[in-house]
């Protein structure tokens, strides 16, 4: 398969995804994906740590249908810092069948929280990765997350493992559901009984809000045989300890992924080997994305 890289320094998406032999329960949910610009109607933010490639929102409905999933949550990523034009133009555009989770300042009004909620955002996101953000004073979060939780809204958050003792008691504090991404980030060189993994899964134990997308294998996998093998055993012990607060999502188009250029299909493939039992896959592609994004059309 052609593979091309451009000089921004990362993958461009794959360009041919394969088809995945995993058929996704029909209903299914991609929980973590992005919009990228277009540049030239949506420019990226001044402070962004780096340039994306362009992801439009066509191209993520046509890997949705390629992939064999029903509906999208598009994330707000750095790159587009707070300014969410290119998150609501995508909802704007989905039919009802995407839902957004967005960046805002602390000085967000309630009345533009009304208007975002209207197009389908559901919750704010903070992040923590040192090479992708500066530092947010943790009142300003604190702010926001009372603003955000009258709404009913929830809190992703994106971390690096090690940097989870001293985020430990802010998240504890956090009144709203909160989301982490991509596992936290584990270090998966270590033991999924060590004591770096044992803490994420105390705060996941110990609060019961708190849930955990289990995704991005190929952000978190140290091997270079691209099956991610090593990242197997950390996402089923999160799949199967808390099957009713798991999401799982493809992170197309993949920001900052130098080592290889994720193929899709192999991504749905990576499913079943986490979630091993068609009850343990509808949970984390339906009626857990479901019952966060779309309460209103569950039973
Ligand atoms: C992801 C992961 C990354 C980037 C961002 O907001 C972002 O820029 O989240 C990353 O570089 O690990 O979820 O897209």
């Amino acid at each position: 398969m052609s593979e091309f890289i451009m000089d921004f320094g990362w993958r461009v998406y794959h360009p041919n995804p394969s088809k995945p032999t995993f058929k996704p329960p029909a209903g299914a949910v991609d929980a973590h994906c992005h919009v990228f610009g277009p540049g030239d109607v949506f420019p990226y933010a001044l402070e962004r740590k780096y340039t994306p490639c362009d992801g439009p929102k066509e191209k993520l409905w046509a890997l949705r249908d390629h992939l064999g999933f029903s509906r999208n949550v598009i994330v707000q990523a750095t790159c587009h810092g707070a300014d969410n034009r290119a998150l609501v133009d995508a909802l704007e555009d989905s039919n009802g069948l995407a839902r957004g989770v967005a960046t805002v300042h602390r000085d967000i009004t309630a009345e533009r929280l009304q208007v975002l909620h209207a197009v389908g955002v559901r919750g704010v996101r903070f992040n923590f990765v040192k090479r992708l953000v500066d530092k947010l004073p943790f009142d300003s979060l604190a702010e926001i997350s009372e603003k955000i939780s009258p709404l009913g809204w929830h809190v992703v958050i994106y971390f690096e493992a090690s940097e989870l003792p001293e985020l430990y008691d802010f998240f504890a504090s956090l009144p709203t559901i909160v989301v982490v991404d991509h596992l936290g980030r584990p270090d998966v060189n270590k033991p999924v009984e060590g004591d770096e993994f044992g803490l994420f899964l105390h705060l996941l134990q110990e609060n019961d809000n708190f849930w955990c997308k289990v995704s991005c294998p190929e952000r978190l996998s140290r091997q270079h045989s691209y099956n991610y093998d090593d990242v197997v055993p950390f996402a089923r012990k999160v799949v199967e300890t808390f099957p009713d607060r798991v999401l799982w999502g493809t992170d197309w188009p993949h920001p900052n992924m130098k080592s290889h250029t994720p193929d899709e299909g192999a991504l749905v493939d990576f499913i079943p080997r986490i979630a091993t039992t068609e009850e343990l896959q509808h949970k984390l592609l339906v009626d857990n994305p479901m019952n966060l994004y779309w309460p209103e059309e569950q039973a």
